[in-house]
């Protein structure tokens, strides 16, 4: 056994660095240069690398202890090979040149200490001007030898939670550098599909054989199902949802739907709430453009439309689909009433045009005659809000002297708050609530 102990090189004058990592334990076998330890300064981070190839058999460190140049840090037993070619060195203390001719075809010779990069701080990651914060998820980076990088890399990849064996490294010999570490980023954020958690892991939902438990039927879901799924997981990984709530008086608005329901059967159409919600939607779009926004270019651009076209979430046997009325505030009630029908029929038949569920700015999702009293609907991306809708009761309402029986609608507004604001928010859906209060509004 040629045992050799491994000490703290010249560490530019750091004086009592941290071990933040151990990145091997005894009886690991090691290559030259694999990193052993990673201590941190107030200045930087870096590895302690190996001196030889062998097995760790002692470490005699832990972490949290204080350590300057010069202080042991592990026993190797060098690799036979490493050991023969230092004696015939005559060097009983191999050096690093030796040590690598020794091993030189096999394992990748590394740069040294003193080449690796400047350490990079959070505040240098920017990507395209949106500073990676300490709020950034991170998670715990696999240690390994395997992948070539510097200290200041992998503390950054730390801080990102990004597993370095994910990025490709462009370096000599496939180094991961601090640019391959941006670029990673950059791409995660952008992706489409992966979006913002390509790369960095979510927990996985084990699977749980079901049928342990008791007797269970396994059906195929529909590809409407799977899509919405797709969509729904994106919208709420990319889209910090808020969700904001109220309630509308529509007492009146029901009065004045009473009495047209006569009329609707002449016209061989129904007239429910939503028409009204729509124009009331479409309106409210107008008084507060943002809302009428998407996020254009990664986020550089707002895209704003000038144009209003709202999609309806309809609830079919194979799943939910949202088709889509153009230009809803050029268009009457009894348009929209007719419109609704023949879109939810068309959808609920499966004969749908994909054009006819393209193109929305904003969606409403009414489930007022399912039921319930409020629920916190997913941003239809890339729009930046939606209105939830539910089943409207009649309650006790105080009008400053008296209770009075009224009819309140539960609206629910959720937004993307990277573009709408809690202000811009409020005002919306206030005008929402305000316009479906007095329907006179609506027709001006
Ligand atoms: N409160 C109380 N009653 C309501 C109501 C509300 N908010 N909204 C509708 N109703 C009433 C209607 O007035 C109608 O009753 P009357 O005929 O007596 O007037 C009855 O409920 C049935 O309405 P409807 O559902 O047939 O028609 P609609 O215009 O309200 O909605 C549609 C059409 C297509 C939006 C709806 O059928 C639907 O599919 N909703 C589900 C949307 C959904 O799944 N959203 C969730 C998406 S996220 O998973």
């Amino acid at each position: 056994m040629a045992l050799q102990q491994v000490t703290v090189p010249d560490i530019g004058g750091a004086e009592g660095a941290e071990v933040i990592e151990l990145l091997v334990k005894v009886g690991d076998q090691i290559v030259l240069d694999q990193g052993l330890i990673v201590l941190e300064s107030d200045k930087a981070s870096m590895e302690i690398p190996a001196t030889a190839a062998g097995t760790v058999v002692e470490l005699l460190v832990a972490e949290g202890d204080q350590l300057a140049e010069g202080a042991a840090v592990a026993m190797i037993d060098v690799a036979e090979e490493v050991a023969d070619a230092a004696e015939v060195s005559g060097d009983a203390q191999a050096t690093g040149a030796s040590e690598v001719s020794a091993v030189d075809d096999v394992v990748p010779q590394q740069e040294t200490l003193v080449d690796r990069e400047v350490p990079a701080t959070k505040e240098e990651l920017v990507v395209e001007d949106i500073p990676i914060t300490g709020d950034t998820p991170v998670l715990e980076v696999e240690a390994s030898g395997h992948v070539y990088a510097g200290p200041a890399v992998r503390k950054l990849a730390r801080e990102l939670g990004v597993q370095l064996q994910r990025v490709e490294g462009t370096g000599r010999q496939g180094r991961v550098l601090k640019e391959d570490l941006q670029q990673f980023v950059r791409k995660s954020i952008r992706e489409p599909t992966g979006g913002v958690t390509a790369g960095i892991d979510i927990p996985v939902v084990q699977e749980t054989d079901f049928a342990k438990y008791g007797e269970i039927e396994v059906t195929p879901r529909s590809k409407l199902d799977k899509l919405t799924a797709v969509n729904m997981h994106r919208s709420w990984l990319n889209v910090p949802h808020v969700t904001q709530f109220d309630e509308a008086d529509i007492s009146d608005l029901e009065a004045f739907r009473e009495g047209l329901k006569a009329e609707a059967e002449q016209r061989s159409t129904r007239i429910t709430p939503l028409p009204f919600l729509l124009k009331a939607s479409a309106l409210a779009l107008r008084d507060n453009p943002k809302i009428n926004s998407s996020l254009g270019r990664g986020g550089e651009d707002l895209v704003h439309k000038k144009y209003i076209h709202i999609g309806v979430a309809v609830d079919t046997p194979a799943g939910l689909m949202v088709p889509v009325i153009r230009d809803v505030d050029r268009k009457t009630i009894w348009e929209l009433a007719y419109e609704v029908a023949a879109l939810a029929s068309r959808a609920r038949d499966r004969k749908l045009l994909p054009a006819e569920m393209q193109g929305g700015c904003f969606t409403v999702s009414s489930l007022g005659n399912i039921g319930g009293n409020g629920f916190t609907p997913i941003v239809n991306t890339p729009e930046v809000a939606i209105l939830g809708v539910s089943k409207a009761a009649v309650k006790p309402h105080w009008n400053g002297t008296e209770f009075l029986p009224r009819t309140l609608l539960p609206v629910a507004l959720s937004y993307d708050h990277r573009v709408v604001n809690g202000g811009d928010g409020g005002r919306f859906l206030t005008r929402i609530v305000s316009l479906l209060g007095d329907i006179r509004q609506l027709s001006l």
